[in-house]
């Protein structure tokens, strides 16, 4: 019961929780787009992942971040920065409030298949990190407030997958 309650979506952290340890960042090369959406949101997730990957050996310099207007275009953004060869992996950061309108899910699918489909096509890693909730208030728990910062575990998550990249190759 005790794992299972550990499991649970809205407690598991990756940092907190795992049992495998996460390789030295130095030496890789991580690109970040983020959205202007939701801005104040993806902004903290985007400082939670920044100063995660530095924590972890990543230098400043091999930091890359470009923006995009909404989550939508996270998709396109990603993509390019994947093929560009100037990054190891890229971390998607964006957030969608659930409204009134059918747009959340609309953009949600998108962006979920747009990114599942670089992952299994492409050779760069390319991390989830987009927020879907259905208040302001529950995306600020996670991008810094009561359950901690998604943004660290993008970093986490995209310094491992490098890592597996280079021991698969
Ligand atoms: C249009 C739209 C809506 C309604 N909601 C969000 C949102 O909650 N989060 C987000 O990142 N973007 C949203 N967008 C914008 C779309 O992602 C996209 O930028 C536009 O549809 C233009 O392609």
């Amino acid at each position: 019961l005790k794992s299972v309650t550990a499991m649970s979506s809205n407690s598991f952290n990756l940092i907190e929780n795992s049992t495998v340890s996460t390789p030295s960042g130095k030496g890789m090369r991580i690109g970040i787009v983020v959205s202007e959406w939701n801005g104040s949101i993806t902004g903290d997730l985007q400082n939670g992942a920044v100063e995660t990957l530095k924590q972890n050996g990543v230098d400043e310099n091999d930091i890359l971040i470009y923006s995009v207007p909404g989550s939508f275009e996270l998709i396109y953004g990603c993509a390019q920065l994947a093929k560009s060869g100037k990054v190891d992996a890229v971390i998607a950061i964006g957030c969608v409030i659930r409204g009134d309108t059918p747009h959340f899910d609309y953009i949600c699918q998108a962006v979920s298949s747009g990114l599942s489909q670089l992952n299994a096509e492409g050779d760069v890693p390319v991390i989830f990190g987009l927020l879907t909730t259905n208040s302001q208030e529950q995306a600020e728990e996670r991008s810094g407030g009561l359950l901690g910062n998604k943004g660290e575990e993008y970093a986490v998550t995209a310094i491992k997958m490098v890592g597996f990249s280079r021991k698969i190759k």
